[in-house]
């Protein structure tokens, strides 16, 4: 374990969010004119704010607030104090800025490292960062949190697949980060390229996140680099990657003592108990440059306070299914791509590579997944693939209740990412 906090009781944990959310209201309320004005509208104060338990009366803040605040508004410190600044695209409007202190990089670092540390891993291994490097957070955050843990950081970043096959090899990397779907499309690489994934290379764990991944892909990046598989969440608006990341045991732990998350039911705003599905929501008590109260990440999850084999008393949060802004309603009925590729995975001869497409015919939708298929079951003929095409489509019928067209299609085809997959063609009328 990196940090004893890491495993402290929970009282002592919520002592120490109670004494941060404190100081945190006040600085907000008289640092930000934007949360003066939120907590002046629903009538509360600083003072109002004794501890964790007052944080259902703090008011939301969304990615609209960034975007309106765009770039610096939101920032509780002047820009002389800011010595790192990021920033995410989005598919519109204004991108959304994000900033850090001395204090907040020393925070961001911290995190990291207690991640890395969940891998073990320390001055006698090479990480591989294939996380893009840049305004995305992924490349620079797992950069200094492997620094600090004093691991060699090859910092290769996206792209250039063969040449990073290479430096893997010839460097002896020995963890691997970078988005699933890249994994992924490494691995298929470097079995065209001819190398033995197991002897070649002495990868012995992989962080992978930024984007949701399913059972089967993580059982397929498992198998194919013979790796343990840890799980990286955060958000740029959060932290960037840091936020939370899984331990021996599979479990995604929750850095509360900087984050403190809650899960909320995103029609009526209302806190949810654990175990409870719902949106969740991340207050930074720690943050400098960009505190934020109650931000609203649209990832759906639930939350575990129940201690782990592991040893760590930090809440556990699922696997994020999704944002829920890209949970598809197709004929009414919600579907998340990672259900999808949930049925996909679990049927022989499929790869995890697919797309769905999503269009309007009358006034149905009509939802097609195009799916790529191993070569040994394309090369099956054609009996064998009307058969897949039929088991796949009832299996998505029974599963999830949709009546999808399914697309075999010739083994790479889809268009690879080097870093978020884009999994969803939609191409209805009023969508986005
Ligand atoms: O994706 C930060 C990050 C980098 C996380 C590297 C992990 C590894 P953003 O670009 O701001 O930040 O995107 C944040 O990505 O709200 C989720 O919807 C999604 N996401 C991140 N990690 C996971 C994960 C980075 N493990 C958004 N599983 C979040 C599912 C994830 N979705």
């Amino acid at each position: 374990m990196w940090n004893r906090v890491e495993s402290a009781n929970r009282e002592e944990l919520s002592r120490i969010q109670s004494i941060r959310l404190k100081e945190m209201a006040e600085r907000v309320y008289n640092l930000v004119p934007f949360y003066r004005q939120k907590f002046d509208e629903l009538g509360i104060g600083p003072a109002d704010i004794r501890g964790v338990d007052d944080l259902k009366k703090l008011p939301f803040t969304t990615k609209q607030d960034l975007r309106d605040n765009y770039p610096f508004s939101l920032f509780a410190t002047p820009l002389t104090s800011v010595v790192r600044i990021h920033s995410s695209s989005g598919t519109t409007g204004k991108p959304t800025v994000v900033g850090y202190t001395d204090y907040d990089m020393e925070v961001w670092t911290e995190v990291m490292a207690r991640g890395l540390k969940m891998a073990d891993a320390g001055p006698n291994d090479v990480v591989h960062n294939a996380y893009g490097y840049g305004l995305f957070t992924g490349g620079l955050g797992f950069h200094y949190g492997a620094e600090k843990v004093g691991a060699a950081v090859v910092p290769s970043s996206g792209g250039f697949t063969k040449r990073q096959l290479l430096l893997m090899k010839d460097f002896g990397a020995t963890i691997l980060c970078c988005t699933p779907s890249f994994a992924l499309h490494m691995a298929e690489v470097a079995q065209e390229e001819g190398y033995d994934l197991k002897k070649d290379f002495k990868l012995r764990a992989g962080f992978f996140g930024a984007e949701p991944a399913s059972r089967g892909l993580r059982e397929a990046l498992k198998e194919a680099w013979g790796i343990a598989y840890h799980e990286a969440y955060g958000l740029s608006e959060i932290i960037g990657p840091g936020v939370a990341s899984s331990c021996a045991y599979g479990r995604l732990h929750i850095n509360e003592d900087h984050f403190i998350p809650e899960v909320i039911d995103p029609e009526t705003l209302e806190v949810l108990p654990y175990g409870e599905e719902g949106e969740l929501v991340f207050t930074t008590i720690t943050k400098q440059a960009l505190p934020i109260v109650r931000y609203r990440t649209k990832d759906i999850t639930a939350l575990h306070p129940e201690p782990c084999k592991c040893g760590r008393t930090l809440i556990v949060m699922d696997s994020v299914k999704g944002r829920s802004d890209d949970m598809l309603i197709v004929n009414g009925v919600n579907v998340f791509p990672s259900q999808v590729e949930h049925v996909l995975t679990k049927v022989e001869g499929t790869t995890p590579n697919y797309v769905i497409i999503v269009e309007k015919k009358g006034v149905l939708d009509k939802l097609e997944v195009w799916v790529e298929v191993d070569a040994e079951t394309f090369s099956g003929g054609i009996g064998a693939i009307e058969a897949l095409k039929t088991r796949l489509q009832n299996e998505m019928l029974n599963e999830l209740y949709i009546n999808a067209k399914v697309k075999i299609v010739e083994p790479k085809t889809l268009e690879r990412s080097m870093g978020k997959a884009q999994r969803i063609i939609d191409k209805r009328p009023d969508i986005k």
